[in-house]
C-alpha cells in the first residue's frame, strides 16, 4: 500500500486522469450482438451503453410471445471468486420484470443500487420495489414485497420477498442503495461509501451462511447484483473497490488500474469519468488509513496542475 500511496503522489491527479484516458482509449474487446437485436433495443436504458455478448446473464427462455433470453447485465468477476458480481443498467418499466427474473434463477441474495431512482429532475431507473414498509408490486411472474425499510443518512436499506408466483416459493432478498452518489461524479465522502461497501459484505456473508451449505464450493455465493443508472460509471467504481479492498487485505496489495481494465474486459465502459478513476485510488488510501495499515499519508502536490507537454 506504500507503493501505491508514493505511485499515486508520484503521478498526481493530473497522471491518473491520463492513466484512466489511455484504458477508456481502448476499442471494446467483444460483440454486442444480442444488445443490437431488433427485439432487445428496447431493452437498453441507454443506446451507448450496450452489453457484451460474452459475458451478458442469458435469461432461461420462458414460453410466451416475446421469447427472450436478454437483459443488459454483465457477470463481473471478483477477487478470487468468478462472477462474484453481475453488474446492470437500472431497470427499465420494461425490463423490471426480466430483472426479477435474473434475480431468481441466478439466486441472487443482495442487490446494491447507487444511483437515486431521479435525479436532476430526470428519471434514472424505474421504482422496481416498493420504498415503503408493507407495500408491494408485481412483475409478470414475480410478487416484490417490502417488509421493512431502513433510513440511514447515505443509504437505505429495504428488506424484501420475492416470490415466484408459479411455483409459490418465497425468498428474502435485501436491497442496498446508496442515495449520495451524483452520476458522472464521485460521492462527497469515501468514508460513507466505504462503510457502506463494508455493510453489503457483511449482508452478503451473513445470508450466504444462513444458506448453509447450498453454496458448497462457491464460499462467497450467489453473484451481488450491482446497478446504478447505466451500470457503468458508480457501478464500475463500487466494484473496483470491493475487488481492491479485498486484495488489499489479503496480501497487502493492489492494482487498481489492473482491476479497471479486467472489470472493462466484462463489463464495457466500466467507471465512467476521470474523476471516478481518481476516486478508487483516494478512497483506497483512506480505507488503509482508517485501518491502520498506513501511519500517515501525505499527497502533498497532488492536485498540483502540471504543465500539459503537448
Ligand atoms: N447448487 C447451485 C449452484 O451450484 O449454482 C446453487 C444453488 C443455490 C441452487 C441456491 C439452489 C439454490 O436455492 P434454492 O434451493 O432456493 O433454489
Ligand atoms: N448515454 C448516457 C449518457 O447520457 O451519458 C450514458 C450514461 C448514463 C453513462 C449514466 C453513464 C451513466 O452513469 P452511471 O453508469 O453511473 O449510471
Ligand atoms: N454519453 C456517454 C458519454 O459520452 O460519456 C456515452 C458513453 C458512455 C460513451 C460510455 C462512451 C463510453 O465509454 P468509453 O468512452 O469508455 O468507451
Amino acid at each position: 500500500i506504500d507503493q501505491i500511496v508514493q505511485m499515486v503522489k508520484a503521478r498526481g491527479r493530473h497522471g491518473l486522469i491520463k492513466e484512466y484516458a489511455d484504458i477508456r482509449n481502448r476499442a471494446p474487446e467483444g460483440t454486442f450482438l444480442h444488445a443490437r437485436m431488433r427485439v432487445n433495443l428496447t431493452k437498453n436504458r441507454y443506446t451507448d451503453v450496450l452489453c457484451y455478448d460474452h459475458s451478458r446473464v442469458v435469461l432461461a427462455h420462458e414460453d410466451g410471445d416475446e421469447p427472450s433470453d436478454y437483459i443488459n447485465a454483465n457477470f463481473v468477476d471478483g477477487y478470487k471468486q468468478k462472477n462474484a458480481y453481475i453488474s446492470t443498467q437500472g431497470p427499465l418499466p420494461k425490463t423490471s420484470q426480466d430483472f426479477w427474473r435474473m434475480i431468481w434463477e441466478q439466486h441472487c441474495l443482495v442487490i446494491v443500487m447507487t444511483t437515486r431512482v431521479m435525479e436532476r429532475g430526470r428519471v434514472k431507473c424505474g421504482q422496481y420495489w416498493e420504498p415503503t414498509e408493507e407495500s408491494s408490486l408485481e412483475f409478470g411472474d414475480y410478487h416484490v414485497r417490502t417488509i421493512s425499510v431502513e433510513c440511514n443518512e447515505d443509504y437505505m436499506v429495504a428488506s424484501l420477498e420475492l416470490r415466484n408466483i408459479k411455483t409459490d416459493e418465497i425468498r428474502n432478498v435485501s436491497h442496498w442503495q446508496f442515495t449520495s452518489w451524483p452520476d458522472y461524479g464521485v460521492p462527497s465522502s469515501a468514508m460513507a461509501m466505504l462503510n457502506f461497501l463494508q455493510k453489503v459484505r457483511e449482508k452478503q456473508a451473513q445470508l450466504v451462511n444462513a444458506l448453509g451449505d447450498t453454496w458448497a464450493g462457491h464460499a462467497r455465493g450467489p453473484p451481488i447484483v450491482v446497478h446504478c443508472s447505466a451500470g457503468i460509471g458508480r457501478t464500475g467504481t463500487f466494484i473496483t473497490l470491493d475487488i481492491c479492498i479485498s486484495r488489499l487485505e489479503d496480501v497487502g496489495t493492489a492494482d487498481i488500474r489492473g482491476t479497471v481494465e479486467k472489470i472493462r474486459s466484462q463489463r464495457a465502459y466500466s467507471i465512467q469519468m476521470p474523476d471516478q478513476y481518481v476516486f478508487c485510488h483516494l478512497a483506497l488510501i483512506e480505507y488503509a488509513y482508517s485501518r491502520g495499515m498506513l501511519q500517515t499519508v501525505d499527497l502533498a502536490g497532488f492536485d498540483e496542475r502540471e504543465q500539459d507537454s503537448e
